[in-house]
């Protein structure tokens, strides 16, 4: 039984049109409560026009779309409301619904319906959440493709060779006697995993690319104080959002700024510069910059072009492990030789281009990486690291000579893993933490 909900679809403000969606089983027969027409007949999609309507007290003029099971999105029968924009009508059109036996939806209850009925696998559901909060027209178009099914269809290799390994084992445990069979030997095991686990990694590794297309990646400036920090993230961003002085300890607190570099979302963050400092406000400041520098994706470390001291050794070692760009600022002030190795810019100058090509160049993406679907999201890659590791384990357990039927369980359970990055396995649980982070109305 699944209860009728409803949902504004449309942003809570003033416009032209509001859309108050409704889907569930009684679905036509609560609307019907409270619409002019009688919709609980429909047989086939459907436009009606006509009033919403609180006892005798209309609401207002509507067009209403009702969609019979299963030619919904959910799945569902279901119904949109198309009203006039204003607050107050589909506030109260959403209250006459709730009043008429209808329930709020959670967050994210239709696309777990549509996954529940099988209009959508995880990944798809997945990857709703992802299209609409898509920053770029580029993570906007990796996303789509995950909508589409073409990101699962990258998961079904995986499938089809485990799921023939498998029945091949089982065969082989259930009737030892037919000969006939091919042999669920040792090399056919060895070779499929080998295979996969090739491919996993592939999948991994463009997943992770994809990820930063689709998520954007953070980064760090950091070094001693007055090398130029500040003036390179405004001259980065193009605007004077950070304070420059020549005071040593000016930046303080982290300021953050944004860029969009070849489609990839670039969080830049500022830190007070790294030193020795009796001042308790700036010791904040400086144990704020050492954490966020653990936690960047990317440290722009950075010097002053024409002197290196102590300090600057204290900065290469807390980055040792990172990775990491070493960028020389006051490139205008040099007065030796340019080192040819290294990258020299001059933020008072706004001459930031080769550090921007240098952040690029971190990257490491591939035309592919944006034109193919990948496997871009961060639970999906957990599942195929485990899927790698449990295959890595077998190829050691047949070398070692493990029984076929511990073997097999272990494969059933990789077999199970990718079921679940599909959400195949009906792995409620997952589901329901997944559907959680939705915002009410998706
Ligand atoms: N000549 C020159 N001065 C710079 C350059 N970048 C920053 N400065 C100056 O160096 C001082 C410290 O800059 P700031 O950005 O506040 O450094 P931070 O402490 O590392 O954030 C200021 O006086 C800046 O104007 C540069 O490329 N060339
Ligand atoms: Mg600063």
């Amino acid at each position: 039984m699944f209860e009728t909900i409803v949902a504004l679809a449309t942003p809570p403000l003033k416009s032209a049109l509001a859309i108050v969606r409704l889907s569930g089983d009684d679905c036509f027969f609560i609307v019907s409560k409270f619409f002019s027409k009688d919709i609980t007949k429909v047989e086939k999609n459907t436009i009606f026009h006509g009033y919403i309507k609180d006892g005798e007290v209309t609401i207002d003029e509507v067009v209403l779309l009702a969609y019979k099971r299963p030619r919904s999105f959910t799945g569902e029968d279901s119904v949109e409301i198309m009203s006039h924009g204003s607050p107050l009508i589909f506030n109260r059109i959403i209250e006459v619904a709730l009043k008429n036996g209808a329930r709020m939806a959670t967050n994210g209850e239709y696309s777990s319906r549509a996954y529940l009925h099988g209009k959508l696998n995880l990944m798809q559901a997945e990857s709703i959440n992802d299209l609409i909060n898509a920053e770029t027209e580029e993570s906007k178009k990796l996303s789509l493709m995950a909508l589409e099914g073409k990101t699962s269809k990258l998961i079904e290799p995986i499938k089809k060779s485990l799921g023939d390994i498998l029945s091949l084992i089982e065969v082989n445990i259930d009737y030892p006697e037919y000969l006939d069979i091919e042999e669920a030997n040792n090399e056919k095991i060895v070779e499929i995993c080998k295979e996969n686990i090739k491919y996993i990694s592939k999948l991994i590794k463009d997943g992770l690319k994809g990820n930063i297309i689709k998520d954007g990646i953070n980064v760090a400036i950091v070094g001693k104080p007055n090398v130029g920090k500040s003036s390179i993230l405004n001259a980065l961003l193009n605007e004077n959002k950070a304070i420059v002085t020549d005071v040593k300890g000016t930046t303080r607190d982290i300021v953050e700024g944004k860029i969009n570099l070849n489609g990839v979302i670039i969080n830049l963050f500022d830190t007070a510069g790294i030193r020795e400092s009796s001042d308790q406000v700036e010791s904040i400041g400086i144990e704020k910059s050492i954490s966020k520098l653990k936690d960047s994706d990317i440290v722009l470390c950075v010097f002053d072009s024409e002197n290196l001291d102590e300090e600057d050794e204290e900065i290469v070692k807390l980055v040792k492990g990172k990775n990491r760009i070493f960028v020389y600022n006051k490139k205008d002030l040099l007065s030796q030789k340019e080192h040819k190795d290294k990258l020299y810019i001059s933020a008072l100058n706004k001459d930031v281009e080769p550090l921007k090509q240098a952040i690029i160049d971190k990257l490491n993406l591939s035309k592919e990486n944006y034109d193919n679907p990948s496997i871009a999201n961060t639970r999906e890659i957990g599942l195929l690291e485990n899927i790698k590791e449990i295959l890595e384990h077998v190829l050691i357990d047949v070398e070692t000579g493990l029984p076929i039927d511990l073997i097999n369980s272990q494969l059933k359970n990789a077999y199970l893993k990718t079921l679940s990055i599909t959400g195949e396995d009906n792995d409620f649980d997952i589901a329901k933490e997944i559907f959680s982070r939705f915002c009410v109305g998706k």
